[in-house]
């Protein structure tokens, strides 16, 4: 697809959604920086990711995780979100922060442990009925530090059987999807630390199981694009958390540190038809904002997702098809190239002018007060974070 008509249709419908932490407070283990206006409630993040999509037309959900986002009247925070004029997306569990959870959570020896881990994630579900949400979002921080610590076939089988148990109770237009990380906090094994591992298990759950990946969950030099190519072809890519990264998971705004490689894994989504309409990924951010300032960092991150699916839409595909049968090798990473290094943030801000939204929504977003108007209203309260 070449066309700019043609591109300007797909960026249109294309829906990235916000992760509610972002809003938040956040930093390394050595400090967290508070910032002015920062979210005290559930209420405020979703007014922070309505922000988003007022500058953006693009970011019409926000992401929750459960217990941050903890209210009393799931569906009165749903309601609050479409007042605002977004929605409730994705609900991401948390088997993380319990000191039950030391050696594990659903993969835990104990199998005391194992219940309440799984409890957790049923609640999850019934939080799901009640804001709206289709993806209940798994990430296991399970794993061991020392050669021996557990038996690892062993915690598969638990790993198994907890999925099994939440996998039954998803409603018929629910559906799960296991994300995988290759380290940390577990330094000597993860228990879902490959694609492979999460596809092994979706494929075992079945048709609502599909594995989500998380961009900063790989070793370096890994071919991300690969994966998202394999998952595509055998239906089993369920959802994107896109971030970057230079050394571990940084949780850097997508796009900033390797653009290049954004733009290579929205080729194999394209090629794959991940952008036809009825597309059953949900692309989402899951970023922290530790020094720079939360909403525009959301915003940028929105707009290096739209330039990276704008260049991988102009691959011209035909030309690519005929220099790929012809054995072309130069002609085939010419085509590719020609569409990386196409300027497209013109036709970016045409589609925005055509929205009828600023076409520099960065500029806008400044102009429009709202930081000010935050900085000055929260006061006092707890500031949203990690564990709150
Ligand atoms: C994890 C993982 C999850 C996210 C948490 C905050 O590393 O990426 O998706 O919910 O961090
Ligand atoms: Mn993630």
């Amino acid at each position: 697809m070449s066309n700019p008509d043609a591109v300007k249709s797909v960026l249109r419908d294309l829906r990235i959604e916000v992760p509610s932490w972002a809003f938040g407070n956040s930093g390394t283990r050595f400090k967290v920086f508070a910032q002015a206006g920062v979210p005290r409630d559930p209420f405020e993040k979703i007014a922070d990711a309505a922000a988003v999509h007022r500058f953006t037309g693009s970011a019409p959900s926000v992401a929750l995780h459960i217990p941050w986002d903890r209210v009393d009247d799931y569906a009165a925070l749903a309601k609050f979100a479409s007042d605002h004029g977004i929605a409730l997306g994705t609900i991401n569990s948390n088997t993380f922060q319990d000191n039950d959870y030391m050696l594990g959570s659903v993969t835990h020896p104990d199998p005391r442990v194992r219940r309440k881990a799984t409890d957790h994630l049923l609640d999850c579900i019934d939080i799901m009925d009640a804001t709206g949400s289709r993806d209940l979002k798994l990430w296991f921080a399970d794993g061991t530090n020392y050669p021996g610590q557990d038996d690892i076939t062993a915690r598969q089988e638990r790993l198994g059987e907890a999925l099994a148990e939440v996998y039954a109770r998803l409603g018929a237009d629910q559906r799960m999807v296991l994300e995988y990380k290759f380290f940390e906090p577990a330094f000597y094994h993860t228990d879902v630390p490959d694609w492979g591992t999460s596809f092994l298990h979706c494929v075992a759950l079945g048709d609502r199981a599909l594995v989500c990946v998380d961009t900063g969950h790989h070793a370096p030099g890994t071919n991300i694009e690969f994966i998202v190519a394999q998952l595509l072809r055998t239906k089993k890519l369920g959802a994107f958390d896109f971030n970057s990264r230079f050394y571990a998971d940084d949780d850097l705004m997508v796009g900033s540190a390797d653009p290049f490689q954004l733009f290579r894994v929205m080729h194999e989504v394209n090629r794959g038809q991940g952008f036809a309409a009825g597309t059953p990924i949900t692309f989402m951010l899951d970023q922290c904002h530790n020094i720079e300032a939360k909403i525009p960092g959301q915003i940028r991150s929105i707009m290096n997702v739209q330039e990276a699916v704008a260049k991988a839409l102009l691959v011209d595909a035909d030309a690519l098809g005929t220099a790929q049968r012809d054995g072309d090798v130069l002609g085939a990473n010419a085509v590719v190239m020609d569409a990386y290094n196409t300027d497209v943030r013109p036709l970016l801000a045409e589609l925005r002018a055509d929205q009828g939204l600023d076409p520099d929504p960065m500029a806008a977003y400044k102009r429009s007060g709202y930081a000010e108007t935050i900085a000055k209203d929260r006061v006092g309260g707890a500031q949203a974070g990690w564990g709150a």
